[in-house]
């Protein structure tokens, strides 16, 4: 039997084409799994960090929750004890997990951080005990800032990055500055670590022990933390929209940027316009994008005619298009003349997370 000559060049175009098709189609099979891949990773960011407002986090106003032997760690404190002060005091409020294993929440470790803390320094659980949690949490919240400076997980940490700095040993210092902030879930890095390190390394300076040098090399790599892990959110497109900025003079900015991270976090649009910013610009700014909420971080204090000044034209360039609350040690001190031009001032970041949920609410799609 003879075969049609046509044949073989039919068999030569098919073996062409169908590896051709074969090979497009594979393309084609891949490009869809990676369209899928990129819209499952951007529900997910948008879902639980854009517009984290729907969901848990901001209702409990904390982030993390943890295991007991997690707690032990952050705390210093045996699980023996931790769970014995569960059950006899009732202080710690854990959830049950899918897997029944309980899940302490950060306000349980600040609250046990706290304990011991007061126990260290002559307490004892039972009068403790005998306040309740809600009182103790009030108390701890007063004292937050410099709880942290004090906790015991970090402050070996922190003594070793401070003594890489004289003499100046970079690599040390980055390795295990770097290797801290990757292990521990980036707030409680900041609150933790990068913080109290600032205040310390900020200290050092001031009473002469290291050069202003050394003082910004360690500022700016607690900048550079900070930017990175505000370029690993989405850019909200919605949510509450949130100025943050520091007044003119004021150069501090650590602080001002963990308050724009922490409301970027929480979902808000922040606009960060970080130090000194004047107010003619920052009034302009506001009347532009209409912000929400505009939160000015003041870590220097003033002297009173100066500060009645500035707060005052604060006040009336920005409360007629935003509320506008302020925070830090400077704004503390001067409560006094930011209340007479009707600004609040916060004490501590849980009562900004508070402040940040009722704005948030509003952008919450019912159901
Ligand atoms: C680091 C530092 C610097 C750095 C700042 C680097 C930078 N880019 O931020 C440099 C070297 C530039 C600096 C300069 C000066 N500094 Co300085 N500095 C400090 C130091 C050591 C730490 C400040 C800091 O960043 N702390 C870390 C942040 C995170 O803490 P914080 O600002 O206290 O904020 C906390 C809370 O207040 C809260 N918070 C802050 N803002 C907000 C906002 C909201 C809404 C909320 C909820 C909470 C909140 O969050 C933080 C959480 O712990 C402090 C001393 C100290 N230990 O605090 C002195 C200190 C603030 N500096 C001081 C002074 C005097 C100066 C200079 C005038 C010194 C000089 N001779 O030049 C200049 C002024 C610069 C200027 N015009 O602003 C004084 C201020 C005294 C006063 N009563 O006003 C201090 C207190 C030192 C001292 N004991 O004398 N400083």
């Amino acid at each position: 039997m003879s075969l049609s000559p046509a044949v073989p060049s039919i068999v030569f175009v098919v073996a062409m084409i169908t590896p051709r098709m074969f090979m497009s189609n594979v393309c084609n099979l891949y490009v869809q799994c990676l369209t899928f891949f990129v819209q499952c990773v951007n529900s997910y960011f948008n879902k639980y960090l854009t517009n984290i407002g729907h969901s848990h986090i901001l209702r409990n106003t904390t982030m993390n929750t943890h295991r007991i032997h997690r707690v032990a760690k952050l705390t210093g404190l045996s699980r023996d004890v931790i769970r014995v002060w569960e059950r006899r005091f009732g202080l710690l409020k854990p959830t049950r997990g899918a897997n029944r294993y309980r899940n302490y929440s950060d306000e349980d470790v600040a609250l046990l951080r706290y304990l011991k803390q007061q126990l260290d320094a002559g307490a004892s659980i039972g009068d403790l005990a005998k306040l309740g949690r809600e009182e103790l949490i009030t108390r701890l919240r007063a004292e937050a800032p410099r709880t942290a400076v004090v906790d015991n997980t970090f402050d070996r940490l922190l003594r070793e990055l401070l003594s890489a700095l004289e003499p100046l040993d970079r690599v040390t210092f980055e390795k295990r500055l770097n290797g801290a902030v990757a292990v521990v879930p980036f707030e409680e890095a900041l609150h933790g670590i990068l913080l109290p390190l600032q205040e310390r390394v900020g200290d050092l300076w001031h009473s002469g022990r290291i050069s202003i040098a050394v003082e910004h090399y360690v500022t700016s790599q607690i900048q550079q933390k900070l930017y990175a892990a505000m370029n690993q959110l989405p850019v909200a497109e919605f949510g509450a929209k949130v100025v943050v900025a520091c007044p003119p003079g004021e150069e501090h900015d650590i602080a001002a940027l963990a308050v724009a991270y922490r409301c970027r976090v929480r979902g808000c649009r922040v606009y960060y316009l970080g130090s000194n910013v004047p107010i003619t610009s920052l009034s302009r700014l506001c009347r532009e994008v209409v912000p929400d909420l505009t939160i000015l971080s003041l870590t220097l204090v003033l002297r009173e005619g100066h500060a009645a000044e500035l707060i005052h034209s604060l006040a009336e360039e920005l409360k007629p298009v935003t509320t506008v609350i302020a925070g830090g040690h400077g704004a503390r001190m001067m409560r006094g003349q930011f209340a007479q031009d009707g600004i609040d001032v916060l004490d501590t970041f849980s009562e900004l997370d508070e402040v940040l949920e009722r704005f948030t609410r509003r952008f919450t799609i019912p159901g």
